[in-house]
């Protein structure tokens, strides 16, 4: 079975593929010859994930889902949000990062969030999921793995960041993850109706 994810990014497709590996073959936007970058205008995570579903449907007519993520920072007002794709101007995730920590420079007030909203379109309707992770920030990037702001995400209970950790260890905790397993119990619901 089959199953379109409305993303260009690899790092989000290889987590997913790995949530989903006994279920379904997962295919991106590149895989179904998709090269346009969907505009990301809406206000909200769901928004912007809906916005991303939506426009596979309109134009390749098939049922997909799509994440819309990013990181909140509680010292930040929540920033970046919906703009940690490109927080510093630039869709660099180095520069994003850096500038993250800037920002983050003598706040003694470090908590912070990761959040997905996935939506599914379904037959016409809309679904959505979502996952947090709560963790904190730290003061100087650590580990190479992963992807985006990985390096300074500390989720709680653990001592390492998410760029330290496996992608398997990640999986079993990520905001991606969590929202992952909603739309995977209701993927496997709805097969018995
Ligand atoms: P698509 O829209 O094509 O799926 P994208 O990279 O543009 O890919 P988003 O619009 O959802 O994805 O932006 C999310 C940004 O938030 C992403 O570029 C990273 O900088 C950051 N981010 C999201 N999930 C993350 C994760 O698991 N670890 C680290 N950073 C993450």
């Amino acid at each position: 079975r089959e199953l379109v994810f409305a993303t260009n990014n690899q790092h989000k497709t290889q987590e997913v593929r790995n949530l989903l590996l006994n279920d379904y073959n997962v295919l991106n936007l590149n895989d179904i010859g998709c090269t346009t970058d969907i505009p990301e205008t809406g206000s909200t995570f769901a928004e912007n994930a809906t916005l991303k579903s939506s426009y596979v449907v309109e134009h390749y007519h098939m049922d997909c889902f799509a994440d819309d993520s990013g990181l909140e920072v509680e010292a930040l007002n929540q920033e970046p949000g919906i703009f940690s794709a490109r927080y510093s101007g630039v869709r660099d995730d180095q520069a994003n990062l850096t500038l993250v920590l800037q920002k983050m420079e003598g706040q003694t007030n470090r908590k912070a969030r990761f959040r997905t909203v996935i939506s599914l379109m379904r037959g016409g309707e809309n679904f959505l999921f979502e996952g947090i992770v709560n963790g904190t920030i730290r003061e100087t990037p650590t580990g190479a793995q992963g992807f985006g702001y990985d390096p300074i995400f500390v989720p709680d209970g653990y001592d390492h960041s998410f760029a330290e950790m496996s992608m398997e260890q990640k999986n079993r905790i990520s905001h991606r993850a969590l929202a992952m397993k909603e739309l995977i119990s209701f993927l496997k619901e709805q097969k018995q109706v």
